[in-house]
Parts: C-alpha cells; structure tokens; sequence
C-alpha cells in the first residue's frame, strides 16, 4: 500500500542570524535569487517529490509570506493538496512562543492529526539543495527505519555547526553529538567515500531533514520537557529507536546567516551553479508576476549575472551580481558582487520627474553609484554618487540604514541613503 507523508517546513525560529533581512518580515518570506523567496526552496522540493501537503511554521506571520504563499500555491479543487502557514500562537495552554524546533511542531501537532499520514517529513527552511524526498522515504520504508536523517560528508571546519554522527555497517545511526566542539572531533570520523576523503571531509553531518513515523512522533512529541529536535530528541533517541542515516549525494548549503545568503545567491552567477534553477526535473516555484522583460540600455556591460524579470537598468556595469524584480539602475553606476532585491513596486514617469526635480530621491540605485559586495533590501532609494565598498576591511557595523556583517554591507528594506553616501 502506498504509505503518504505530510511535510512540516520549520520557516525559522528568532531569525537573528539573517538580521537585518528579516526585521520586518519572517524568515521563510526573505526574497532569494532575484524573484523568489526562502520558503519557495522547500516548498518546490516537495512539489518535485509528489508531497503536496504541507505546514510553514513560523515564529510570526507576515503580511508578505501570507501574500506570497496565498498567491503562489493553487493546487486543484479536487486534490488534497495545500500549503498553510502556522505561526507560534499564544494560547492559554502555551503561553509562549515555540521553544525551539520540536516545541514548534509539538504545538501544531492537533494540526498535523487533523490528516491522514504514515510519515512526517520534518524540514528546515534555510538551505539550499534539490533533493528528491521519495528516495530518502524509499530508503526508509525499506531499512525498517523509526526515523530516517538525511546526511551529507563535511570538513573538521564545518563540523561544529552541525550534528555529527556515526553508523554502523548497515548504516543505523549508533552515536550523535549536536555541534560538537572542535576538540572533540577526532573522535568523531566516519568511514566516507574516497571522494570525500579527497576533499577533506570526513566527518557525517546531519541535514536537519527528519523522517519519523506517525505513531513515533506523536510518543516522542507528547514529552513536553524536549525542545529541540537536535540537542534533544535526535541523541535521545539513539539505542531505543532504528535510526536511518540516508546519505545525501547532491548539492546541499545552508543559508542561514548573511555570509552563506550571501555566497549563496551569488553563486548562482557561475558558469554551472552547483544550485541549479535551469532545471525541467527540479523546478523551483514562486509567484507567476505579470512583469514586464527587463531593458537594459546606455551601454551597460553586463557579465557573470543574473537580472530578474522587469528592471529597467542604464548603469556603465554589473558583473558577478543578483538583480531582483523591478531594480532600476540608474547612469553611470557600476554594480559588481551585490545582491540587489528589488523593489515592490514602479514609481511613474511623473513621480519620478517631480522627485527628480524637488531632490527627493526616487526608488532604485542613482546616477554614478559604485555597490560592491552589498546586500541591497527591497524598496531602497538609493541617491547619486552613493559609495558602498563592502569587504573585510569593514568593521561589523548596525545603524538605522544598514548593517555589517563579515564585511558584506546590507542596506535595509525601505531606506534612503542621501547623495553622496558612503561606507
Ligand atoms: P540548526 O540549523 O542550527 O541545526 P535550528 O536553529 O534548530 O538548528 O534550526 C533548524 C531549522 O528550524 C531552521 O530552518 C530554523 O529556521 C528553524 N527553526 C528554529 N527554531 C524554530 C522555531 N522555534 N520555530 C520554527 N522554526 C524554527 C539543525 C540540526 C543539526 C543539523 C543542522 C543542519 O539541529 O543537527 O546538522 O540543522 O543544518
Ligand atoms: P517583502 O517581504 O518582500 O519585504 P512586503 O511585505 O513589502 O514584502 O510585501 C510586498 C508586497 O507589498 C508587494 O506585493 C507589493 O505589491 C506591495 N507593496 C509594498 N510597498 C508598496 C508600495 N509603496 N506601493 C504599492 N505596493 C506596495
């Protein structure tokens, strides 16, 4: 009989590492590669894999992630699909907001029991990958498995900030530690293949992507003194449940601070992005906007880029950059490793001539600007002659129009910077 899966999508708890990106918004709503947002990447996994009822859980509900996900996700009248949003609730039960990851599902589980489900695919909202569920489901119903980790081979370097695991010749998971310290690591190595070998990874880290049984989750789910499926529910369970490590082969990276957004989103630039979006199997969904092709005129050079739908550009270049939805770029201006999101909105001809004519500055990047390695946020008007130089010799920085972080300059959504700004 064919077993079904319910997806639970975990959209993100405080989101502080992505600050300033998810001040006004929450964190599955932060707008990635140009035109889709954070929560697309998950969602369209499961589409892509046949799972087509899913849960966001998130710690609060925008305005912006219901419009997205309302607009986006239309499935038939007459399948049981559906994507709905589930925000920590107060109640008189829980007066708190999730605790943490397995609290935030434990809290929604009477709505989850609401369906019908042999196994939970429990997921994060912050990575990005193409992964196809059905084999890993496929792995787990034939092993026998309680519960099934998918799995991936990573460097000492990278080892702390994940849980690390080992296996036992049949692959069940005998020991797992939740981001081990780097002096424990030696004892901690995996037999992995010669090719991870020869990168120098030796070390099996949990994804964070979790199948459990129905009937195992709602045991584990009503001790209500586990908050955390990571630190507590996972080395909990080692020795008393059959845990499957389902090691995964592709592209995986996880995007939950600036620095990795950052190196993700401009990554897509290469010649073969390792994240591929030109894909037929693995298409990655967002919102069907009725925009206009983008013009790029007055001699821009562009290279290494990737501009998204309806932006009106009149720059002198752009290389190794994201522009998102609706940029305008205004003479002279030069963009080079940045990540401009986009705008919202167009301002008309008439807006813009009695900006221009009164010196307000009009939405989108100025005459003669120069943004390098910078994350520019929706909605920013920037003036002209604005200077933005991220790189390491920035010191980390957080003021009302921008943050610093690793030396990558992030502009906040809505802001002004006057002409002649400078970082
Ligand atoms: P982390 O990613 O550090 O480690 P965590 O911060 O718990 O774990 O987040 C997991 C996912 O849940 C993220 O998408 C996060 O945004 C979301 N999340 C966190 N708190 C939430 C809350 N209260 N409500 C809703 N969503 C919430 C985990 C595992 C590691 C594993 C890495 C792989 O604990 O073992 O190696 O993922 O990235
Ligand atoms: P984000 O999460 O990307 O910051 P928002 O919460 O700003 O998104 O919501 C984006 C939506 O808001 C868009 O669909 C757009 O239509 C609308 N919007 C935002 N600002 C304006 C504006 N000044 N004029 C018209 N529409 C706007």
């Amino acid at each position: 009989m064919k077993k079904s899966t319910l997806a639970i999508i975990l959209g993100g708890g405080q989101g502080s590492r992505l600050s300033p990106l998810t001040e006004s918004r929450s964190k599955p709503a932060v707008p990635i590669a140009g035109k889709y947002r954070l929560v697309d990447i998950p969602i369209s996994n499961c589409i892509n894999s046949d799972i087509k009822r899913m849960f966001v859980l998130t710690q609060f509900n925008s305005a912006s992630l219901n419009q997205h996900i309302k607009n986006t996700y239309h499935f038939s009248h007459f399948s049981t699909a559906f994507v709905d949003i589930l925000a920590a609730e107060q109640t008189p039960d829980n007066p708190t907001w999730f605790q943490g990851t397995a609290d935030a599902v434990r809290q929604c589980m009477n709505h989850f029991l609401n369906h019908d489900f042999d196994y939970a695919l429990i997921l994060s909202g912050d990575q990005l990958y193409q992964m196809n569920f059905n084999e890993m489901i496929k792995a787990h119903q034939e092993s026998g498995a309680d519960i099934s980790i998918a799995t991936l081979p990573v460097s000492a370097k990278e080892a702390p900030e994940f849980g690390i695991l080992k296996t036992d010749s049949e692959n069940f998971i005998t020991s797992f530690i939740e981001k081990p310290k780097a002096d424990l690591l030696p004892e901690w190595t995996s037999e992995v293949s010669e090719e991870s070998k020869a990168e120098g990874k030796h070390y099996l880290a949990s994804m964070g992507i979790y199948i459990f049984n129905r009937n195992l989750l709602i045991e584990l789910m009503s001790n209500q003194e586990t908050k955390d499926f990571g630190k507590e529910i996972i080395p909990q369970a080692i020795g008393k449940q059959k845990i499957l490590s389902y090691q995964y082969e592709g592209y995986w990276t996880d995007i939950g601070n600036i620095d990795s957004f950052f190196e993700a989103n401009l990554g897509l630039t290469d010649d073969i992005p390792k994240f591929n979006l030109f894909d037929n199997s693995g298409k990655i969904y967002t919102r069907a906007r009725v925009l206009p092709p983008s013009k790029i005129t007055g001699g821009t050079t562009v290279d290494k880029s990737i501009i998204a739908e309806g932006c009106i550009i009149n720059g002198t270049k752009i290389e190794h950059s994201v522009i998102g939805i609706r940029t305008r770029i205004n003479r002279d201006s030069i963009i080079t490793n940045s990540y401009l999101m986009g705008n919202d909105y167009y301002q008309n001809l008439d807006e813009i001539s009695h900006n221009t004519y009164n010196n307000i500055t009009n939405i989108g990047i100025g005459e003669r600007c120069f943004i390098n390695n910078t994350i520019v946020d929706k909605n920013c008007k920037i003036g002209n002659d604005v200077k933005l130089n991220g790189g390491k010799h920035l010191k980390d920085a957080n003021t009302d129009l921008y943050t610093i972080k690793d030396g990558i300059i992030v502009i906040k959504k809505g802001v002004t910077l006057p002409n002649g700004f400078t970082i």
